[in-house]
């Protein structure tokens, strides 16, 4: 795909809120609302699945603390990167558009190409064998095969960005982060339970982001008005169908308790959002010791 097409695309996705399962065949036959019910209320994980996530996030500090060291080495320099600082952040939510939230696994400060600038780090642990072998020869494809050589910029357009990303779901996943935290740079770093593999430095520019931004405008239009938009009625009929087909996670008055609830944890006057972000700040040369830094 061009880029052109890309972009085009993005700009010109919305969901028609009256859309049947037929005519919403694009979508793998469901509606707005069935995506957001999908969406919002998950199966949980179980047994492997569940240890595995969660091994997979107790990675994250471990795998950030090796790009600390590594940047301190200047075996980033190769993406161009030199990282500052890193930090954790808590769930954030774009002020100018409040439908837009993410939860990075972290955000950080770096020169990249001589500019100081802000940036963000998606881990990603392969915690099995498997996943984790995957990972590796995928790296040596690359050429990314030794310790000193782990790091590569590569910018969104280019024509074989594909090859440096697994899965389709971790390229919009790191689009959406850039676009919340209105960056240009995300670094998905991959790692196993004792190394990182690869760092790929992904590079979007203000079109892109733009482009994806007009998507998240056409999709909160169309299927998620009700949920910010108090003068739009809750959509009961929908949701109801809508449930039926998701009846392992959830049942209609489920949805309804938690979008009251929802509601009013994030009334303004009670809980915003950005206000209540907690950075915690890595410092490179303090190794592995985490430091509470309450900017906010
Ligand atoms: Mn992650």
């Amino acid at each position: 795909m061009k880029r052109e097409d890309l972009i085009g695309i993005l700009i010109s996705i919305s969901l028609d809120p009256r859309s049947t399962c037929q005519s919403a065949s694009n979508y793998n036959g469901l509606g707005p609302i069935d995506i957001v019910i999908r969406t919002s209320f998950m199966q949980g994980l179980q047994g492997k699945a569940k240890k595995w996530a969660s091994i997979g996030h107790q990675m994250e500090p471990k795998l950030a603390n090796k790009l600390l060291e590594h940047s301190a080495d200047r075996r980033t320099m190769a993406a161009g990167l030199k990282i500052k600082q890193l930090y954790r952040v808590g769930l954030v939510q774009k002020i100018s558009q409040p439908c837009v939230k993410c939860s990075l696994d972290f955000f950080g400060m770096a020169e990249i190409d001589g500019d100081i600038c802000g940036f963000a780090v998606e881990v990603k642990a392969r915690v099995t064998g498997n996943t984790s072998q995957c990972s590796r020869e995928l790296a040596q494809e690359l050429g990314l095969d030794d310790e000193d050589n782990l790091y590569i910029q590569v910018s969104f357009d280019s024509p074989d960005l594909k090859s440096y990303i697994e899965k389709q779901s971790e390229a919009i996943q790191i689009l959406h982060h850039a676009y919340t935290f209105n960056i240009k740079h995300i670094l998905l770093l991959v790692g196993n339970m004792m190394d990182i593999i690869s760092g790929v430095l992904v590079r979007f520019n203000d079109e892109i982001l733009s482009a994806y931004g007009s998507c998240m405008k056409n999709i909160k239009e169309s299927a998620l008005n009700w949920a910010y938009d108090s003068s739009v009625p809750f959509p009961r009929t929908e949701i109801i169908e809508a449930v039926k087909n998701h009846p392992y996670a959830v049942d209609a008055g489920t949805v309804l308790t938690s979008f009251e609830l929802w509601k009013a944890l994030t009334k303004e006057e009670n809980y915003q959002i950005h206000h209540v972000i907690a950075f915690s700040l890595y410092k490179p040369d303090s190794g592995i010791e985490l430091k509470e830094d309450r900017m906010f």
